[in-house]
């Protein structure tokens, strides 16, 4: 694939580019956890049922970042913003902090991050890398028991659709990197692009947007990802 240099490109990233980092995707589960709909966990309805249950597979899957490192997706990705002559922005379904890990600057992480809360009275977001617990206080308002996960759930608004929006109109390139295109706004972002705009899906098998894309490659992101970077900055 030929892009002049300084052209802008747009990447959005799923579960499966952190597949082989060992955190499991949701389809891979069979969108299951602890015999619960991931969908009926990633809710404020549920939140609101269960607290304590929610902040578990928070709480869980927040642990797991400890024992996980990026992958050679992710490294590539960091260092094509480092070395494309254009602008490179990552659009990142993922809550993990494997891109942040790898280098990524320019990132947007559209569905909330796990290594952050938010106070439920005040709105402060601030890191948090343990448990929120019942007895959690937020650090700005101080309030005890009412921090929740800096997360998106289902039915929430993403994050920063605007600048994302922005982002797809300009660009010059669209990828789509481990994603099966079942969650929207996301999946419908390479039909935000402008006419003649190069999109391109990289994945593991087809998605349910395969067919929008002018090319797509399947295949593991640890293969296709550093393959497809060395061959635009060569
Ligand atoms: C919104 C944080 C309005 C949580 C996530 C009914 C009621 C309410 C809403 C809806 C409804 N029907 C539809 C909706 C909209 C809903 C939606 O799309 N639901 C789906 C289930 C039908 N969307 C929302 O609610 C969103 N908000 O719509 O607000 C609105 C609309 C427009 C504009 C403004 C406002 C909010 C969605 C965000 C939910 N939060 N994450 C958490 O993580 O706990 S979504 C969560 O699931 C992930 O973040 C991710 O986005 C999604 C999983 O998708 P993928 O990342 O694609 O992962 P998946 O496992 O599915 O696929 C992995 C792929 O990788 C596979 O294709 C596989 O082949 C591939 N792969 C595997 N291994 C590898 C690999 N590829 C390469 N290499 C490998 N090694």
């Amino acid at each position: 694939m030929k892009l002049a240099p300084g052209s802008s490109i747009v990447i959005l990233t799923g579960a499966g580019i952190s597949a082989e980092s060992g955190l499991r995707t949701f389809r891979a589960a069979d969108g299951l956890w602890e015999d619960h709909r991931v969908e009926d966990v990633a809710t404020p309805e549920a939140f609101v049922r269960d607290p304590q249950l929610v902040q578990r597979f928070y709480n869980e899957r927040r642990q797991q970042l400890k024992n996980v490192q990026p992958n050679a997706a992710h490294h590539a990705l960091a260092r094509l913003e480092r070395e494309w002559p254009g602008d490179v922005l990552v659009v990142t379904q993922n809550v993990d902090d494997l891109h942040d890990r790898a280098g990524s600057r320019n990132l947007i992480h559209m569905h909330g991050e796990l290594l952050k809360a938010r106070c439920l009275v005040c709105g402060h977001v601030c890191s948090w890398s343990d448990d929120i617990l019942a007895e959690s206080a937020c650090p700005s308002c101080a309030r005890i028991g009412r921090l929740r996960p800096h997360i998106v759930w289902f039915g929430e608004m993403p994050l920063e659709l605007d600048r994302i929006g922005d982002a797809l109109e300009r660009c010059h390139l669209f990828a789509a990197i481990g994603t099966s295109g079942n969650v929207y706004p996301a999946a419908g972002f390479v039909s935000m692009v402008a006419p003649g705009t190069h999109t391109l899906e990289l994945n593991l098998d087809a998605s349910m947007v395969s067919s929008v894309f002018t090319k797509c490659r399947q295949g593991r992101a640890t293969e296709l990802v550093p393959a497809w970077v060395e061959e635009l900055l060569k």
